[in-house]
């Protein structure tokens, strides 16, 4: 992070970064590159309290990435801000190197010069934001440490009160930035550039606290902002209010999920919730049992330990020695933590049998049958079929109504991956998407995608109660003690394969709380329109073209084809050409910042984006400046 000099005054003006850099050697001077990139971020004015600690750290043997190193030349000797414009653009040559004698078209310069303009107007708001917020305090925090604060000082505790209202102030400056649409995505570096412009290193004494709350200005300011109401990047976005309160209140509590002795009211909430959950489900009086994971993965690893637990309870003491190999089932579409469950259980990744697909990427019951009927044929034990309802980049759906018949034929445990389509079940107007879920005999879903709560929060939900715990308990009788004085089924830490715990249910509970169900059945419904108005410009609009006719979830995967393929006929020289544009716009768009949406191949499917539509900021104007801005950074290329 950038150095606060602990004689400064919070208030004073001091030294400003452009001396440092003129004052210090030839090498510092480097390290601090005049690029748009450096200095905007990281650019102090003069007057301003901090000064940026210089760093020689990664001009030399560091860099080694080849991009970076050539990135980093540029910007030596980068003078004019016509340069910054194309260092902006991240133009790169055909093959995909940086070539820094390309120019950028004049539309995108006019662009970078309006992004850039605006980015340096917005630093110098928020410097003058940041000066009024340290109005409000008298405190000369550089001349405090932790040492001045709680538990060493005294009730009322004044010193971590102003402390803690100008970390908040900040954070609140950053919810602002990230709902202000003028305001950039991100701003990004290459790593050798952001460990230049910050000093990370972790001291041997301690750091005075205006250099904390300097450091913690400087991390907001180098974060990607996914509540942006155009960031589409990934399945969890958006900045839920509520549910960051909720984690604030959890940090503060600082407890464990293992016991109802540390955790009483988190316990009980976390019950409530959980059979909420399985109430949409769809499993008579939410019946079964639950836990929160740390992310889908876990939940889906609990699935399969569940399912082995269930036809080989003894495995749990002697490990894995079935008579027959254990096999599962999921589609080729699924995620790749079935195969990290089948990893982490012994039964293996060869064991994680694929099955094909149809062409809405939903699994095919004929394939699952025939490969059922296969592994038995070879002697092997079928014992587990993960589904998935609402895949990580299509969004299909497996439909369970074909398929469990086939599992339950063969007497397979069914587990439905639904960490991200399980949201649409707060919506009657849309959950019939997941129509027999209820099927399932276990459920992952996970409330930090669709639903928008803070990361993280993932719940694996169980239709049988009872073997969660039969599965994982491992009765430490200094926690799980049965002779407590109160009802020790609270204690739900045995049914965990953690042992240690976050609470991740307390900024759900208190988002529900805010929002009601129909609170969230009405982000679910909106997100579903932003959808079907996505879908609708990518008809209408030159250069634009669906993957999958019809999305069946919130990812929307579409083609951008640039003018210089435009009349290409089908065949592998276009699919080739094509499979590189999604990556150039992607580099172009990632400069400049305003916009993120990802892209990948799938199977044979050259380079496609996927539009992940989840965020509760975003609305149509959003969707607009997608097809907008990807058609700007685009139409130009040549390939
Ligand atoms: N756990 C899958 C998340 C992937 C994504 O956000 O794109």
């Amino acid at each position: 992070m950038k150095k606060v000099h602990t004689t400064d005054r919070r208030m004073e003006q001091v030294e400003s970064s452009n001396n440092t850099n003129n004052s210090s050697s030839p090498k510092e001077q480097m390290s601090h590159p005049k690029s748009a990139l450096a200095t905007a971020p990281s650019g102090q004015q003069k007057g301003e309290f901090k000064k940026v600690k210089s760093k020689e750290v990664f001009f030399g043997d560091e860099v080694s990435h080849p991009i970076e190193k050539a990135q980093l030349e540029t910007e030596r000797g980068r003078e004019n801000s016509i340069t910054e414009l194309h260092q902006e653009s991240g133009l790169k040559s055909p093959a995909g190197k940086f070539d820094p004698t390309v120019k950028p078209h004049e539309d995108l310069k006019r662009q970078m010069s309006e992004s850039l303009l605006q980015k340096r107007k917005s630093i110098s708001e928020e410097q003058l934001k940041m000066k009024k917020g340290m109005a409000k305090s008298n405190l000369d925090f550089a001349k405090l440490t932790a040492k001045d604060i709680l538990p060493h000082e005294s009730f009322p505790h004044s010193n971590t009160g102003e402390f803690l209202r100008c970390v908040v102030d900040e954070l609140i400056d950053f919810m602002g930035q990230t709902h202000d649409r003028a305001q950039p995505v991100l701003e990004f570096h290459h790593p050798a550039q952001l460990r230049g412009n910050l000093d990370l290193d972790v001291p041997e004494t301690p750091e005075h606290l205006a250099q904390l709350l300097s450091d913690i200005k400087d991390t907001c300011r180098y974060a990607v902002k996914s509540g942006h109401p155009r960031f589409f990047n990934q399945l969890s976005c958006g900045m839920d209010v509520t549910s960051i309160a909720g984690e604030w209140l959890t940090a503060t509590i600082n407890t464990n999920m293992f016991t109802y002795e540390v955790s009483p009211v988190f316990v009980i909430m976390e019950r409530m919730v959980l059979k909420r959950l399985r109430e949409l489900v769809g499993w008579a009086d939410g019946a079964g049992d639950g836990i929160c994971a740390p992310g889908g993965t876990i939940s889906n690893l609990y699935a399969l330990m569940l399912a082995r637990h269930k036809y080989f309870p003894q495995l749990k003491h002697t490990g894995l020695k079935p008579e027959k190999q254990l096999c599962m089932f999921v589609s080729k579409e699924s995620h790749y933590s079935y195969k990290n469950a089948a990893m982490i259980t012994g039964i293996g990744i060869n064991n994680c049998i694929p099955i094909e697909t149809d062409a809405r990427c939903n699994m095919d019951p004929k394939d699952l049958e025939a490969k059922i009927q296969k592994v038995k044929k070879e002697g092997k034990h079928p014992l587990f079929l993960g589904l998935t309802m609402g895949t990580t980049v299509v969004g299909a759906v497996d439909q369970i109504r074909q398929l469990a018949p086939i599992a339950n034929k063969h007497d397979l445990w069914i587990h439905v991956d639904a960490a991200w389509g399980g949201g649409v079940l707060m919506s009657n107007k849309w959950k019939h998407i997941l129509d027999g879920i209820h099927l399932a005999d276990s459920v992952t879903w996970n409330p930090h995608k669709l639903l928008g709560v803070t990361l993280q929060c993932s719940a694996l939900l169980v239709k049988e109660d009872g073997i969660l715990e039969s599965c994982n308990a491992l009765h430490a009788d200094y926690l799980f003690q049965q002779d407590k004085h109160y009802d020790v089924s609270y204690d739900t830490g045995d049914k965990a394969i953690q042992c240690g715990r976050h609470v991740d249910i307390f900024k759900f509970w208190l988002m529900w709380r805010a929002k009601g169900r129909v609170g969230m059945e009405a982000h679910v419904n909106l997100m579903f329109d932003l959808r079907d108005y996505l879908v609708q410009l990518i008809h209408e609009k030159q250069g634009f073209q669906m993957v999958f006719e019809e999305p069946q979830f919130l990812n929307v995967c579409f083609w951008y084809i640039p003018e210089c393929i435009r009349g290409m006929p089908e065949g592998q020289a276009r699919t080739k050409k094509l499979h590189k544009v999604a990556p150039i716009i992607k580099g172009r768009m990632m400069n400049k910042g305003d916009l993120m949406v990802g892209y990948q191949p799938l199977f044979s499917i050259p380079n496609f984006f996927r539009m992940v539509i989840s965020n509760q900021a975003s609305r149509r104007e959003d969707i607009l400046y997608v097809v907008e801005e990807i058609d700007r950074l685009g139409h130009d290329i040549e390939l």
